[in-house]
């Protein structure tokens, strides 16, 4: 046992790179050093230095019933004593599949993968062999995961690496990554129009969450729709964080547009790995092995992930929901009016259960260069109070609060306590 997260951490940079498996966690973009969990239980969290922290990250989204949810774990422990995995069908995948189809308006067929990642990048391969088209669009600031592809004016850890194009990208795959702006629809005409014929997909967050929440502007998502019909490309919703998060069916039914070819993640699992893409029959049946778009994976459909995941799907109705808004809106508005009363350069952009505030002299974050001209070092102190004052917020400017049905009224009292306090303390 480590003694305390600085030592857990000097051990962990010693053979992990950079301390840690994913890089947000290493805190670097708030100028810190990460903390160590130990446990987790409901809306809470505790760290190996002893510590409790109300939870606002939620594992960045799966986690909609909090920590160590009595059901999920149930069906975990009962789906592990049939055996792990079996890299062989089970019922419970078609089970998933059934599940996903009446959830997700867009889609009919559905394939099971192990991450986000895998789903983006198994989405854009499909949408090209459907298409038999190369190039992709993709918008600054989303993030598709770390698939090469997707890693060009990348948002998530890649904004806040200093350098958007990661190394290791090669020029030849760069080259068939078009990048429009979010909220810009004339960006996205002037793409098509210099490539016509040439463009298989265009792939968006249509919610933006990976350069802090972004929401689309009224009729973007509708015109970016149409423009692919009139063009025969394909729209890829990548909904990995808001698909089951802002509704039962995600953004495409909140906004009521249905993409082609849609990526799910994060809630798909119950807090296991896993991903899905899905879309039309006709499209899906290009996937192996009915069609010539190869996509394979050992893991692929895990009972236990399957299990932890249908724990979930199952209980996602109405009530829900309204308890997610009604969460979610106390917050939003204690947060609005601590801006107010400290007069901080700051707002806060929500949908449902996910948000973000912004420190920022603009009113509303729009795209990359909104969000690229917030001010960082202020997100960093702000964060660093939050966390001393014992709530866990993400650590990064550029992410998204994720805010669970457990959050009680306690918890919602001191957020809002603890963010006028730490506003007051850092301006
Ligand atoms: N923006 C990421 C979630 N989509 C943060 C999680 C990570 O990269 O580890």
């Amino acid at each position: 046992m480590f003694t305390n997260s600085k030592t857990a951490y000097n051990k962990a940079k010693k053979i992990i790179p950079g301390g840690v498996n994913s890089p947000v966690r290493a805190f670097r973009s708030v100028n810190s050093t990460p903390v160590f969990f130990e446990s987790g239980n409901g809306s809470k969290m505790f760290d190996i230095d002893g510590n409790k922290y109300i939870d606002c990250v939620g594992s960045w989204g799966p986690l909609i019933f909090g920590h160590a949810d009595k059901e999920t774990v149930d069906s975990i422990i009962s789906s592990s004593k049939l055996g792990t995995t079996f890299g062989a069908p089970t019922e419970i995948e078609s089970t998933m599949a059934s599940k996903i189809i009446e959830m997700v308006p867009s889609i009919e067929k559905v394939r099971m993968v192990s991450s986000g990642t895998e789903a983006t990048m198994s989405a854009i391969r499909l949408a090209r062999g459907y298409t038999k088209k190369d190039l992709i669009i993709k918008f600054s600031g989303n993030y598709h995961g770390h698939f090469d592809s997707f890693l060009i004016k990348a948002g998530s850890g890649a904004m806040t690496l200093g350098k958007p194009d990661s190394q290791g990208v090669t020029e030849n795959i760069a080259k068939d990554t078009l990048v429009a702006e979010f909220n810009d629809i004339e960006s996205v005409k002037t793409l098509f129009n210099k490539n016509q014929n040439k463009i298989a997909a265009v792939i968006i967050e249509p919610i933006a969450g990976n350069m802090g929440l972004v929401i689309p502007k009224n009729g973007f998502l509708k015109e970016l729709k149409s423009i692919c019909k009139e063009n025969n490309s394909l729209l890829i919703f990548d909904e990995v964080m808001s698909g089951f998060r802002v509704s039962r069916g995600g953004a495409q039914e909140l906004y009521n547009v249905i993409p082609d070819i849609t990526t799910l993640g994060k809630i798909i699992g119950g807090g296991l790995p896993a991903g899905a893409y899905g879309g039309s029959t006709e499209i899906m049946d290009h996937v192996a092995p009915d069609g010539p778009v190869y996509q394979a994976g050992t893991l692929s459909g895990n009972p236990l992930a399957m299990s932890a995941g249908l724990s979930v799907l199952t209980r996602l109705n109405d009530d829900i929901y309204k308890k997610l808004e009604n969460i979610s809106a106390r917050i939003h508005d204690g947060i609005s009016s601590n801006i107010k009363e400290t007069g901080v350069n700051a707002n806060i952009a929500r949908v449902g259960s996910m948000m973000t505030l912004f420190f920022s002299k603009k009113d509303c974050i729009e795209n990359f260069n909104d969000a690229k001209n917030c001010d960082t070092n202020l997100y960093a102190k702000y964060f660093k109070s939050m966390l001393e004052m014992g709530v866990y917020l993400p650590p990064s400017q550029y992410e998204c609060l994720f805010l669970s049905s457990k959050i009680d009224e306690d918890d919602i009292n001191k957020i809002i306590d603890s963010n006028l306090n730490s506003l007051k303390k850092i301006i």
